[in-house]
């Protein structure tokens, strides 16, 4: 059986020209793992095929160092071709992570049913990041959601919540918005690790927050 896959600190790349400065993606996401990432997702909304397919090869690389799995958002085809671990399941077969994110209970609950294996909720706080988000559910909506799929028998989906989560609030979101009969299981983040000056301190410093936050399984 595969490992239990950690979403604790969950980081999602940004192609958005400007967010690296002068830096380069594969050495933002290196100092990421090595600052306590658990799992990367490339997303990348701006770049060729071609480039989506050679970054993607080699931030899989990078992650199978660490021994950290590796997604890719939206290009179901990409993860196919390089052989990561996160995908569409009819494409890509079993044994694959397939991740979908809800900003509702009827959304979560649909997923759920449908077979994914984790649930980004969100978006949490507004974004300069994602504009084109359908709403701001704050951490009362991801509670709410959370009690849901509890109360309906699928309390066992890992669940990780996205949108404006930063180091100062990581902590109050995840105690706000766990459920008494479900908590989330980590947080997922872009800027607050992409754009941090030093990822690596940026990562070490909210995975400790969630740690501390964070009721056991
Ligand atoms: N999906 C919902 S919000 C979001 C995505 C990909 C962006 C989150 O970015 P940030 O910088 O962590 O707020």
């Amino acid at each position: 059986m595969a490992a239990p896959v950690d979403y604790s600190t969950y980081l999602v790349t940004d192609s958005t020209p400007g967010i690296l400065g002068d830096r380069d993606l594969c050495q933002v996401v290196e100092a990421a793992l090595q600052g306590g990432v658990t799992i990367v997702q490339y997303r990348d909304k701006h770049s060729s095929r071609d480039v989506v397919v050679e970054t993607a090869k080699k931030l899989h690389d990078i992650c199978k160092r660490f021994q950290v799995p590796f997604l890719i958002n939206d290009q179901v085809d990409v993860a196919a071709e390089i052989g990561c671990e996160g995908k569409a399941r009819e494409l890509l077969g079993p044994n694959k992570i397939i991740g979908v994110t809800a900003s509702s209970v009827e959304e979560a609950l649909q997923a759920a049913k449908a077979g994914a294996d984790y649930l980004g909720i969100g978006t949490v706080f507004s974004t300069q990041t994602k504009k084109d988000t359908k709403s701001i559910i704050g951490p009362n909506g991801v509670r709410t959601i959370l009690s849901q799929l509890a109360a309906s028998g699928h309390g066992g989906i890992s669940t990780v919540c996205i949108g404006g989560i930063n180091i100062s609030n990581t902590q109050q979101v995840m105690t706000q918005s766990s459920a008494p009969a479900k908590s989330l299981n980590g947080v997922a983040v872009v800027s607050a690790i992409i754009a941090a000056a030093n990822p690596a301190a940026a990562a070490r410093e909210l995975s400790s927050k969630v740690l501390t936050a964070k009721v056991p399984d």
